[in-house]
């Protein structure tokens, strides 16, 4: 025992919730079912961006809404498209888009259809999507850029349709729908875990259904929640927990295509929502913004996705009288632990695990956790799965190793501490060090490199690149050129630091601790 406490502490007074409701509904998509059956004319999703792409075969404006019936008849019309182009249960799909209601009807649409979705950010290069592409051959990819197409198509061999949201094409009849079983794939979600290059997770149906009943019970989402929607819909924070948690609830949400302080808040006046759920960056935006105080008016405030910093949890619950819930995720295991949405929420901590997840600490204080939400592994590469978990001697589920390291309260709250995996967090987005080192070496005038993160307030940490040159103390020309043509812009070096050397440890692994300006 380590002292964290269960998830039992998340339960409602009153709710007749059980570890079995994790996976009543059986897949996702029979959860979104069966609210639509439900609440057919209850509206659940609206664009807000003119010039949202419109939903293949439908008319709807930016501004209106789409409720239950007409989701389930746009989701079966595209699925319909999606097959008549060849697509086949267990296909992988890349999906690769901003946000709006008719790329997010595709992917409900694939899911029906027993696809599996795999989303990709929308600034990768040629070459990221390339990784992925040849990662997990996909029969289809799902673009809003025609660009990216091209390069997934030419990463392909030319063995890849490649749809806009859209789906223009002719209907087709999509045959039996809804047949995925919940062990099934529904999502493969690329991440590095806690070493090497980015690999794919394997997210079955019934770990992303688990994920979100859970955090449905801890937060009390319910119909009548509005969520105002502004985080990509291709990382698990927008889409795991923002999209399949709205739709699981049987609640709505108000889709807009990025974070500005002021669309925020109007959007939640406008619409009389009653969520947000943001990252640090984005929390300490709203802070510096006037408007801040309105943020009051939300019935529950989340971030997640990097540490929010105690002062600024502080900053703003002193301005909106609103304690924002702090929370812990990950793409392989979806949400984890969570403040408690009654009794404290605690500046400086995560909270407790969700309902059905257990946490433990390893000797080295790496934080461990288990339960249905965790996925079964990593795509085609089983060295990487075995060494990301520890049986249980007991015979139970094995423990996945999260490359986070932790501390408990006496009281059982569980603080993230830092990290054992070598991860930049900017603004929310995951930068892995060997990767933006392994382009830079490139660079013909780069003889060695190191890159770290650099705390900045607002993204949480900045990517920052030590470089060692044939030239002493000039940064190499077209450096940051090179890089913006390989790495998705927020993986590339904000700042540049020209060294003599790099300090190397015996085995000839940089000391990255050592790496940092030193005071003049
Ligand atoms: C944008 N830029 C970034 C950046 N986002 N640079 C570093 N880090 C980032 N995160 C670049 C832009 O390309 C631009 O470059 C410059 O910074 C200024 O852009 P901006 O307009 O100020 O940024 P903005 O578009 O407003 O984006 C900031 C942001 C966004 C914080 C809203 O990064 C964001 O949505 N982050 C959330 C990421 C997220 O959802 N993570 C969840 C992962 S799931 P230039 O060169 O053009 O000036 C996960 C599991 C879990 O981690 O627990 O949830
Ligand atoms: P990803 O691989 O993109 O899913 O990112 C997951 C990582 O984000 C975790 O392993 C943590 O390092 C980090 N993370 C997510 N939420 C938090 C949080 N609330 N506090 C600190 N780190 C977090």
């Amino acid at each position: 025992m380590n002292g964290v406490r269960s998830w039992r502490a998340h339960i409602g007074h009153g709710s007749t919730f059980t570890i079995a409701d994790l996976s009543a509904a059986g897949t996702l998509v029979h959860a979104w079912l069966s609210r639509w059956i439900e609440a057919p004319e209850a509206p659940v999703l609206v664009d807000t961006a003119p010039g949202s792409p419109p939903v293949a075969g439908h008319r709807h404006k930016t501004g209106e809404w789409w409720t239950g019936s007409e989701l389930e008849a746009a989701t079966r019309r595209a699925a319909g498209r999606l097959v008549g182009a060849g697509l086949v249960p267990g296909d992988r799909l890349l999906w690769s888009t901003s946000s709006s209601v008719a790329t997010l009807v595709v992917h409900i649409a694939a899911l029906r259809a027993g696809l599996v979705v795999v989303p990709a950010n929308t600034a990768y290069t040629a070459r990221e999507i390339a990784h992925i592409v040849t990662d997990v051959r996909p029969a289809g990819a799902v673009v809003d850029d025609r660009r990216r197409g091209q390069w997934a198509s030419e990463a392909a061999g030319g063995a890849l349709t490649v749809f806009a949201p859209e789906l223009d094409g002719p209907d087709h009849d999509p045959g039996l729908l809804d047949t995925a079983r919940p062990e099934d794939p529904a999502l493969i979600g690329f991440t590095s875990g806690t070493t090497g290059a980015p690999k794919g997770a394997v997210l079955t149906h019934a770990n992303l259904l688990a994920s979100v009943e859970s955090v449905r019970e801890a937060w009390r989402w319910v119909p009548d929640d509005r969520l105002v929607h502004c985080l990509p819909v291709f990382h698990a924070h927008g889409l795991c927990v923002g999209v399949y948690g709205t739709l699981s609830s049987g609640a709505s949400a108000v889709l807009l295509p990025g974070f500005d302080p002021n669309s925020i808040l109007d959007a939640a006046d406008r619409y009389s929502a009653s969520l947000y759920f943001g990252v640090p960056t984005t929390y300490h935006r709203l802070a510096s913004s006037e408007r801040v105080g309105e943020l009051g008016r939300l019935r529950l405030c989340v971030s997640g996705s990097a540490p929010l910093a105690a002062e600024l949890h502080r900053r703003v619950s002193d301005a909106t009288g609103q304690a924002v819930i702090e929370r812990y995720g990950m793409t392989e295991t979806l949400m984890n632990v969570s403040n408690p949405y009654d009794g404290e929420r605690r500046p400086g901590s995560v909270g407790f695990p969700l309902p059905g997840v257990e946490v433990s600490l390893a000797d080295d204080d790496e934080i461990l956790v288990r339960g249905p939400n965790v996925f079964g592994g990593y795509w085609e590469r089983p060295d990487a799965t075995t060494a990301s978990f520890s049986p249980d001697p007991n015979g139970g589920r094995p423990w996945f190793h999260t490359g986070d390291l932790g501390a408990v309260s006496d009281d059982g709250y569980l603080s993230i501490l830092g990290r054992s995996k070598e991860l930049i967090i900017s603004g929310g987005y995951n930068v892995y060090p060997a990767e933006v080192e392994a382009v830079l070496i490139g660079h013909p005038e780069v003889l060695d490199v190191a890159v770290t993160g650099t705390a900045s307030d607002e993204w949480g940490e900045v990517v920052t690149a030590w470089v060692v040159t044939g030239h002493d103390g000039l940064v190499p020309e077209g450096l940051s050129e090179f890089a913006a043509e390989r790495l998705a812009p927020y993986k590339c070096p904000r700042l540049v630091h020209v060294v003599g050397e790099l300090p190397r440890n015996a085995l000839g692994k940089v000391v990255r601790a050592e790496l940092h300006v030193r005071p003049e």
